[in-house]
C-alpha cells in the first residue's frame, strides 16, 4: 500500500498518549509532520514542525492549520469531566479546526471520536455506524458534536472526514471490557493510514478496534476505507481473566458498552 500521499500532515494532541504513539509512525505518511498541542512537548525532530496552540483560540488554530493538506485531530479532553474544558477543547476547538480547514483548503481530516458516542448500547448488542448516537456523558456528547460538525463541513464544503470511534487504545487491554474495545497502536496507525489513503473517504464513521474475537461493533459500513487490523486482544485474554474478578452483571459498568463512563459524574461546569 502506498502510505505517503501527503506532503504536510498536522497531528494535534501530539503531547498525549496517542500523539506520542503516532509521532514516529505517521512520518511514513508524509514528508513533513506538523505537531501541535497546548502543552510543551519539546523541540522538533527531523522532518517535523512544532506549533503550540490552544484549540479554543481561533487565531492560534488558524496558524496551526495553515499550509497542511490533511489533519489527524487527536487534541482535546479525552475523558469525562467538568463541562467547561470539554466545551472549550472539544466543541469550540473542533469548530475552530473546521473553520481553519475550510479557509486553508484542507481536503481530509481524521477525527478522533470515541466509543462513548454510543456508550449506552449494551455489551450484548452489536451496532453499526447506522445506529443513532447514545452518548454516555458530556464527553460522549462532545464527540457526537464533532461527528456532526464534520458531516456539515463535508456536505457544505466537501472536506472529507473519517470519524474514528476509538475503543481503548493502550499498549495492552487493562480489563475484561477492553478485550472487546482494544485497539493496538499499530492497528490505530493502519486505520489512520487507510483513512488518509483510500481514494474516496467521503464522511465516514468507523469503529477503531483491533481484530478482537469479542466485539460489539460491526464495521461493514466502512469497507471502502480498506482497514485490515492485524492485532487482537485474544493473546491477552487468559492474563486479563487471571488478574480481574468476574463482572457484577447488575452493575451498569458491566451492562453498557461505555463501562465506567456511564456512571461518571455528576455533571457540572
Ligand atoms: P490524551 O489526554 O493523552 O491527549 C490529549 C491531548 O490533547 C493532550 O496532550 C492535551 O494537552 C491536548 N489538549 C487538551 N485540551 C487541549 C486544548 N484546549 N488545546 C490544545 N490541546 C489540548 O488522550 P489520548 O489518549 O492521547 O487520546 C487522543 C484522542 O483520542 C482524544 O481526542 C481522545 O478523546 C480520543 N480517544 C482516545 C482513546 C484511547 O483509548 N486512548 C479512546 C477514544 C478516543
Ligand atoms: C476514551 O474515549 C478515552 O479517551 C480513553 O481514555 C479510554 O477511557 C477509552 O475511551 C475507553 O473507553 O476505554
Amino acid at each position: 500500500m502506498t502510505v505517503k500521499v501527503h506532503e504536510k500532515l498536522l497531528l494535534t494532541g501530539a503531547a498525549g498518549g496517542l500523539g506520542q504513539a503516532l509521532r514516529e509512525r505517521l512520518k511514513a505518511n508524509c514528508t513533513v509532520l506538523r505537531l501541535s498541542d497546548r502543552e510543551d512537548f519539546g523541540p522538533a525532530r527531523a522532518r517535523e514542525e512544532v506549533v503550540l496552540a490552544d484549540l479554543a483560540n481561533a487565531d492560534a488554530v488558524d496558524g496551526m492549520v495553515k499550509d497542511v493538506e490533511a489533519i489527524v485531530h487527536l487534541g482535546g479532553v479525552s475523558v469525562e469531566g467538568p463541562f467547561m474544558p470539554i466545551l472549550q477543547a472539544n466543541i469550540l476547538g473542533v469548530f475552530n479546526l473546521y473553520e481553519a480547514a475550510r479557509k486553508h483548503g484542507v481536503k481530509r481530516v481524521i477525527f478522533a471520536s470515541s466509543n462513548h458516542v454510543t456508550g449506552f448500547y449494551r455489551q450484548s448488542e452489536t451496532i453499526t455506524a447506522d445506529h443513532p448516537p447514545r452518548p454516555d456523558g458530556m464527553y460522549g456528547v462532545s464527540k457526537a458534536f464533532g461527528e456532526d460538525i464534520s458531516r456539515l463541513y463535508f456536505d457544505r464544503y466537501g472536506i472529507e472526514t473519517a470519524c474514528i470511534r476509538i475503543g481503548s487504545s493502550f499498549p495492552e487491554p487493562k480489563d475484561r471490557r477492553m478485550l472487546a474495545t482494544w485497539l493496538s497502536f499499530d492497528d490505530l496507525h493502519r486505520l489512520i493510514t487507510a483513512c488518509l489513503t483510500t481514494p474516496v473517504l467521503g464522511h465516514s464513521i468507523v469503529f477503531g478496534m483491533s481484530d478482537n474475537a469479542v466485539t460489539w461493533w460491526d464495521n461493514s459500513r466502512a469497507r471502502h476505507i480498506g482497514y485490515v487490523p492485524q492485532d487482537s486482544s485474544d493473546v491477552f485474554r487468559d492474563a486479563v481473566f487471571a488478574r480481574t474478578a468476574s463482572p457484577d452483571l447488575a452493575d451498569p459498568v458491566a451492562i453498557y458498552q461505555g463501562g465506567g463512563f456511564v456512571k461518571a459524574g455528576p455533571f457540572g461546569l
